[in-house]
């Protein structure tokens, strides 16, 4: 049995202009066995977004993925259940839309590989900080005990 985790996800843009598809994405997590523990709909700044993606700053493709993410609301929330961080990358697809297959959520909701509709944390550590950046502890529901 996988262990309890937490992982950070980010419908984009992409995803939350599209009528009806945020709920849509958010309903094959939960299916998946993914609790949903934190949630909110924001618009993010450009400094909120930089600051998120600092780690691809010197990328040619990071001024326009700052562009991208602002340009609409975005749905961040904190997903919790067994292997979650895998479990929901899973769920994602591949980076690229382009080269996800249906049924995953970049292949029927993303275009390419910037407007790819959804984030997911890529590892523990950063799942860690990624819900830091977003989440105060006490806007999280579950107890920290639950992750043993
Ligand atoms: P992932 O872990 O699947 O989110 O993918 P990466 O860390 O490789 O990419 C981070 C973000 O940069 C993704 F939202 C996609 C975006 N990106 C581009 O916009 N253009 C590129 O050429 C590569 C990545």
């Amino acid at each position: 049995m996988a262990s309890i985790e937490r992982t950070l996800s980010i419908l984009k843009p992409d995803a939350t202009a599209k009528p009806g598809v945020a709920g849509e994405i958010l309903a094959r997590f939960e299916r998946a066995g993914l609790e949903i523990i934190a949630m909110k709909k924001i618009r993010l700044s450009e400094e909120l977004a930089r600051g998120f993606y600092a780690v691809h700053k010197e990328r040619p493709f990071y001024a326009d993925l700052v562009k991208f993410m602002t340009s609409g609301p975005v749905v961040v929330s904190v997903l919790q259940g067994p292997g979650a961080i895998a479990a929901h990358r899973e769920l994602l697809g591949p980076t690229n839309s382009s080269e996800a297959p249906a049924g995953s959520v970049r292949g029927d909701f993303g275009t390419d590989i910037e407007r790819n509709a959804a984030h997911g944390s890529d590892a523990p550590e950063t799942a860690r900080v990624e819900i830091a950046y977003f989440f105060d502890a006490a806007e999280i529901l579950a107890p920290v005990e639950a992750l043993t």
